[in-house]
């Protein structure tokens, strides 16, 4: 039984956790920063292509950012397998969410260098742009075109807050590649990743084999009303967006706790921009996100729909125009039984604890499940699980574990 080299794979996840590294003034811990396509990702980036290449792989670029690092095999016609992540963070980041995958990824294949191993199959370790979606407002991007979901004209066209476009920024930072970015089947793919939650640290287990991922649906709000002065204007002539948006929010917490959709529905306001957003004004706009999640698309579809007859009815009755859209939906995905009997057996032969879990956030093999046989290997965090935040931690131990059963299954898949 072989195995990574984990103080190696350590390191590669501290030098890269120093790229976009700033101090969280909450926490007063050190964060990582490297929303996509920005200076701090494209550095992130070319630190990891420089390691592909030193290992050997042969790097290319496609269209959308989405960067391949390919590692021939015996019989070198064969579709490869595939294993990665992404890099881009949100902007209050620890540095395992994505990372992990990634250099995982590309500890698998120095591991294999070392020994003189060449698997039958060729491997590739990838790495998609935006998967957060947190820049531009769709999460899997890269994934997502590369896998025909979202179109490249799509992508190319979404801005973020400032109004910069994907194709612009992938130009600035050096990554507007030129491989076409619909790509060929592999023949499987697999995601080392950190549980991102709970559960497997609670359940005292070392790896989770992950059955799918929850639906997800992501909508932005613009909530139009009247900017008056807040002191001189009575309340009876106020049209007060910053209502709606709280009334918004609080419906969606009586929706989860209603139990009409069972007790897994997720519920997020994460952005409210109230503009002026003084003190003294009664706001004029107020923009809001809504990220609603289930593990199962009908119950998130009947959410949806009560959540926009809400939303219409709430405004018509403060008098403030809606306008809304829908920025990311994706369906309840499940994963290859075969990737995750290999997860499980991996797991098994190393005397490490597993069980079954559904991803609670979103991930780039939910995409690549649409291409072929695809699964993820997770992780438990310390401190519940918390990412998303600088604390996001797993230990050197949990890093190393679950690298080597993405080892073990990598090397079966890539040897059928
Ligand atoms: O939002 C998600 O679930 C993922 O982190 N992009
Ligand atoms: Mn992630
Ligand atoms: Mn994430």
């Amino acid at each position: 039984m072989r195995n990574i080299n984990g103080e190696r794979l350590w390191a590669s996840l501290e030098a890269l956790g120093r790229i976009g590294a700033y101090q969280d003034e909450g926490s007063g811990l050190t964060g990582v920063r490297r929303l996509a396509l920005t200076a701090e990702d494209g550095e992130g980036r070319r630190h990891v292509v420089e390691q592909m290449k030193a290992a050997g792989l042969a790097v290319t670029v496609d269209r959308i950012g989405n960067v391949y690092g390919r590692r021939a095999g015996r019989e070198d016609a064969l579709e490869p397998v595939m294993s990665g992540s992404h890099l881009d963070s949100v902007a209050t980041a620890g540095r395992f969410d994505g990372c992990l995958g990634v250099l995982g990824a590309l500890e698998v294949v120095k591991t294999l260098n070392d020994e003189g191993t060449v698997t039958r199959r060729p491997l590739v370790v990838a790495f998609f742009s935006e998967e957060e979606g947190a820049r531009f407002g769709t999460d899997m991007l890269g994934s997502a075109v590369a896998t025909g979901r979202l179109s490249l004209e799509t992508a190319y066209g979404l801005t973020d807050r400032a109004g910069k476009t994907v194709k612009d920024e992938l130009s600035a930072i050096g990554f507007l590649g030129e491989g076409a970015e619909l790509l060929p089947a592999p023949h499987a793919y697999v995601e080392c990743h950190i549980e991102q939650g709970p559960l497997l640290k609670a359940a005292g287990m070392d790896v989770g084999v992950v059955t799918g991922v929850q639906a997800i649906s992501w909508m932005e709000l613009t909530l139009t009303g009247k900017s008056a002065h807040a002191g001189t204007t009575p309340m009876e002539l106020r049209v007060d967006p910053g209502v709606v948006a709280s009334r918004i929010q609080l419906h969606l917490r009586e929706m989860v706790r209603s139990g009409r959709y069972g007790g897994d529905l997720r519920a997020t306001m994460g952005v409210t921009r109230f503009e002026p957003g003084l003190v003294n004004v009664v706001p004029n706009k107020v923009v809001a996100t809504v990220d609603l999640r289930h593990p199962f698309d009908a119950v998130l579809k009947r959410a949806e729909a009560e959540l926009h007859r809400f939303f219409e009815a709430a405004a018509a009755e403060e008098k403030v125009t809606l306008a809304w859209r829908q920025t990311a939906r994706t369906p309840d995905v499940s994963f290859s039984a075969r990737v995750q009997e290999a997860v499980a057996a991996a797991a098994q032969a190393r005397g490490l604890k597993h069980q079954r879990i559904v991803s609670g956030a979103g991930h780039d093999c939910q995409e690549l499940a649409r291409l072929c046989r695809a699964g993820m290997v997770f992780i438990p965090g310390e401190y519940d699980g918390i990412s998303h935040n600088p604390r996001e931690y797993s230990t050197p131990k949990q890093c190393t574990d679950g690298v080597n059963v993405l080892c073990d299954v990598l090397v079966a898949l890539a040897d059928e």
